[in-house]
């Protein structure tokens, strides 16, 4: 049983809170990341292009392009993550056990990985269009404590958990493991793997987990930025193979992000969008 192995990795914590308005990156948006250089707009939008000009000839591309919308969706699903008095994106509340955990109907997707693999940082990215909602990130591993749940108007619920490995929380496996098995309206789970060292054992034991809950998922590579393609292409083709032969409910491509620069930060604001239908796609050619 998954808890058994995990519970030897284990520690927690983000704190959040809403703040005095804060200025909005200038690349939050993608309607200003466009302005850019055809280039610099591909691989902001698409960051697996820019690596695939160091892949193999031999290695098939389609598993990196499953999901590729066209820029009027990323347009389109943009617009959900702005705050309006009409779509209010707001910190709902925080759980440490099930039995704190909020009812609330609308899809949600949750973000799960080692600590410091970079799932708040992701979270604050996803929401830098209303920079008013405080996610804080930290150094320090350990530093996410419990579940926290953001509202995004009626329309899906992001959570933020605390991560496993290296000073997880005590009771990851009490306050964690119950909402992945249990939650009825989770639509997807994301696990996030740092690009820049690749899978760790504690990634292969999340792993193993997501497959049992049988639920579909999602792996993001984060850090992007942190290493050279070199390490970044050994790390996502070692990652490809486990995907490939050791997992079932895993969607095959694998979103590549850098909170801190906004790589990626748009297909996967366009992909959540989608899979919590709240949009449809115009074109859905390649989904
Ligand atoms: N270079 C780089 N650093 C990042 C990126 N994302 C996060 N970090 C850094 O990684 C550290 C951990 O980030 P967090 O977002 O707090 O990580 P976490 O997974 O929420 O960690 P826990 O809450 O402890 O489970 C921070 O110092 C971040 O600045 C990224 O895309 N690139
Ligand atoms: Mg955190």
């Amino acid at each position: 049983m998954f808890c058994l192995h995990l519970s030897r990795w284990l520690q927690p914590g983000t704190q959040v809170c809403c703040v005095p308005r804060r200025s909005v990156h200038k690349l939050a948006s993608v309607q200003k990341a466009k302005l850019l250089s055809p280039k610099k707009v591909q691989s902001l939008l698409y960051p697996f292009s820019e690596l695939e000009a160091y892949l193999d000839r031999s290695v098939d591309r389609t598993q990196f392009q499953h999901f590729h919308p066209s820029l009027e969706d990323i347009v389109k699903a943009e617009k959900l993550f702005y705050s309006s008095p009409s779509h209010k994106i707001d910190y709902y509340t925080s759980a440490e056990r099930m039995d704190h955990v909020p009812s609330l109907n609308p899809p949600e997707v949750c973000f799960i990985g080692r600590s410091n693999v970079g799932k708040s940082s992701l979270i604050k990215a996803l929401f830098s269009l209303t920079p008013e909602l405080e996610v804080r990130v930290s150094k320090t591993p350990g530093h996410t404590k419990k579940m926290n749940f953001f509202r995004v108007g009626r329309a899906f619920t992001v959570v933020d958990m605390p991560g496993y490995g290296h000073r997880a929380p005590k009771d990851f496996v009490d306050m964690v493991e119950p909402y992945l098995y249990t939650r009825k309206n989770l639509v997807r789970m994301f696990l996030l793997v740092d690009g820049s060292v690749g899978l760790q054992d504690a990634d292969l034991i999340a792993l193993e987990m997501c497959e049992e809950i049988r639920r579909p998922y999602v792996i993001v590579v984060t850090k992007i930025d942190k290493c050279g393609y070199g390490t970044l292409l050994t790390n996502l083709m070692n990652l490809q193979d486990v995907v490939k032969t050791h997992t079932t409910s895993c969607f095959p491509q694998p979103f590549l992000v850098s909170s801190l620069h906004f790589w990626g930060i748009y297909l996967l604001r366009c992909f959540i969008t989608h899979v919590t239908g709240s949009i449809s796609l115009t074109d859905t050619t390649q989904c």
